[in-house]
């Protein structure tokens, strides 16, 4: 008999089809949330679940028998508590790499739009202000020749690195728990210490996973030594900030401007602070979101999920 999966989100049919030549599939194929009581029965007959984002802690595990993997269709598994999955023998998978290129993108964009207001101008435009030259008050930040400060050099980090040096002539400097002399030497950059790159950079990118390290890494006195000119980009996870100390920075014009694609709280509230700054750009957490990357990663998961449970060897192990 075939294995019983629950799959929790609707799926690219190619990725379903995939699925279906190896297991019974418990498919919730809809955006709205998933029910109490068909989430319990599915739960309690999965030996494995494809999610994304869905928290895996000792409730869900209590609730799911017979469960041995769960493969999320992300890179982060910060909502994995992996103690308590250890405890229960269950395994879970994630999917790096396939996104990489995606959210470099993504982080460009965000530099791009704060430094040049791209937004703010937008609207501008749109609301019939543009009328005769308004000089200044329409300039912005250049990019190219800045100063680029990555905090969490991963793959995602290199990727951004790699289109600041060579495609916008950056300099660029970042801080990891770890030295990349590798990553020093094919692209040019160079290490810094957390206060000296914060108080060095024109944009500075976080893009550190969320552990029990890097909860709030960035506070108030992170912001404080950052210069009045320069920019903060988020597109790592909201609770790798301290978002008060934040808000503080943006009013106080401690800083230039935000770029945000991610959030304590998602979706944020609709009378959320951010909302009333014009110096912050606000994305729905869209770093890996276009069609190819989105389909790549739901088959790398669709694929992580069946290793795991039909051979010896798990891929892509979240530690
Ligand atoms: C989305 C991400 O959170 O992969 C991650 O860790 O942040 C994003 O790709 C995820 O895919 C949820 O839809």
């Amino acid at each position: 008999m075939l294995p019983t999966i629950f799959v929790d989100r609707p799926l690219p049919d190619e990725v379903k089809q995939y699925l279906e030549q190896h297991f019974r599939l418990d498919y919730w194929g809809k955006n709205e949330k998933i029910d109490k009581e068909t989430l319990l029965l599915y739960l309690s007959r999965a030996e494995g679940i494809l999610t994304s984002g869905r928290s895996v802690d000792e409730r869900l595990l209590k609730a799911a028998p017979r469960l041995r993997v769960v493969s999320t269709i992300s890179a982060g598994y910060n909502h994995f508590d992996l103690e308590a999955m250890k405890r229960y023998g269950v395994i879970g998978t994630h999917t790096p790499h396939v996104l990489d290129e995606t959210v470099a993108d993504l982080a460009l964009a965000l530099m791009l739009g704060c430094g040049r207001r791209v937004a703010e101008l937008d609207q501008y435009v749109r609301q019939g202000n543009w009328e005769k030259n308004a000089g200044r008050a329409i300039f912005g930040t250049d990019i190219h020749h800045a100063t680029l400060g990555i905090i969490g050099m991963g793959r995602i980090g290199e990727a951004v690195a790699k289109r600041a040096a060579f495609g916008f002539s950056m300099n660029v400097q970042y801080y990891n728990r770890s030295r990349k002399p590798d990553a020093e030497a094919r692209l040019g950059v160079h290490y810094a210490e957390l206060d000296e790159l914060l108080a060095t950079s024109d944009f500075v990118v976080m893009l550190t996973p969320l552990t029990e390290q890097t909860e709030r890494m960035i506070g108030k006195e992170h912001f404080r030594k950052m210069k009045s000119t320069s920019f903060f980009i988020n597109i790592s996870r909201g609770q790798t900030v301290d978002e008060q100390a934040l808000i503080e920075a943006l009013e106080q014009k401690w800083i230039a401007g935000a770029g945000l694609d991610v959030f304590e709280v998602e979706p944020i509230q609709h009378d959320h602070p951010f909302l009333r700054l014009n110096n912050v750009l606000l994305l729905p957490h869209i770093g890996s979101a276009t069609d190819k990357t989105r389909f790549d990663m739901a088959m790398l998961g669709a694929q992580n999920l069946t290793v795991a449970l039909t051979e010896a060897e798990p891929q892509n192990v979240a530690k």
